[in-house]
């Protein structure tokens, strides 16, 4: 006779676990999202980290409950669009704008190129011909699923509830903060030969990188300050040098 249904077959192990990698890939795409992807210039690219995170919760919740193969496909299709999309955000100008690089943010680009990876693999594992074949579907999956999916939205509403809250801050002389993807004080005026410090409080790296190449930072973690002396009069444009949307100027009176 055929293969009881009452046992987690191969199949549908690889089924499932294809299904956790591709829920884990999409929430780090939401996460992201919420956590400020969202207040980048380009509209295109928070809409993208949402569609990647929309399509990976759906194809994750029919890889539990359809062995088709149009939807296992489609979980390798989204696991390879996320993959290319993590290659091409990190050359040239990158994607919609913004530019990464090696495996920033961290760790969420590790946990999401793992990811789906894992689910490529698992996916691909389930059209192996010895794995495939009719098995039904184990009734008794239908719990760890619910939990699976429970987890899920648990997550998700939580993050939803999350504002980062894009604080107005003063525009104090010398002192620049950073968060939701902007240099708070855009514009700051300090006399000739004044410390002019800029405080990293985004969840992202950025750095400082002087438009003419007179200074630059590392790349600051959250947290992380960088402070230079200017002490010739002028005005001075810089860019982040991870996200070229983030602009600010340093105008030094004499
Ligand atoms: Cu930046």
């Amino acid at each position: 006779m055929d293969t009881p249904t009452s046992t987690l077959n191969p199949a549908t192990v690889s089924r499932l676990s294809a299904a956790i990698a591709l829920l884990v890939g999409g929430l780090v795409h939401l996460q992201l999202y919420f956590d400020g992807y969202r207040h980048l210039p380009d509209a295109n690219l928070g809409r993208s980290f949402v569609a990647n995170g929309v399509a990976s919760v759906l194809i994750a919740a029919a890889l539990v409950v359809r062995r088709d193969a149009l939807v296992r496909l489609a979980g390798i299709g989204v696991a390879l669009g996320t993959l290319g999309a993590f290659a091409m955000s990190r050359r040239g100008d990158g994607v919609f704008g913004l530019r990464e690089t090696g495996l920033n943010p961290s760790p969420q680009a590790l946990i999401a190129l793992i990811a789906e990876v894992a689910a490529i693999a698992a996916l691909a594992f389930s059209f192996l011909p010895k794995v495939g074949g009719g098995n039904t579907i184990d009734r008794r999956l239908g719990v760890p699923a619910a939990g699976i999916f429970a987890v899920g939205a648990v997550v998700l509403s939580v993050l939803w509830a999350q504002d980062s809250g894009a604080s107005a801050t003063t525009n104090t002389p010398g002192t620049v903060s950073m968060s939701d993807f902007a240099f708070h004080e855009s514009e700051v005026f300090v006399t000739a030969g004044s410390d002019v410090t800029w405080t990293n409080g985004d969840g992202f790296a950025h750095s400082i990188v002087a438009t003419d190449g007179a200074f630059h930072s590392d790349s600051l973690g959250t947290g992380e300050s960088f402070t230079t002396t200017f002490d010739t009069a002028g005005t001075f444009a810089y860019v982040c040098g991870i996200h070229g949307s983030m602009t600010g100027t340093v105008v030094v009176t004499g």
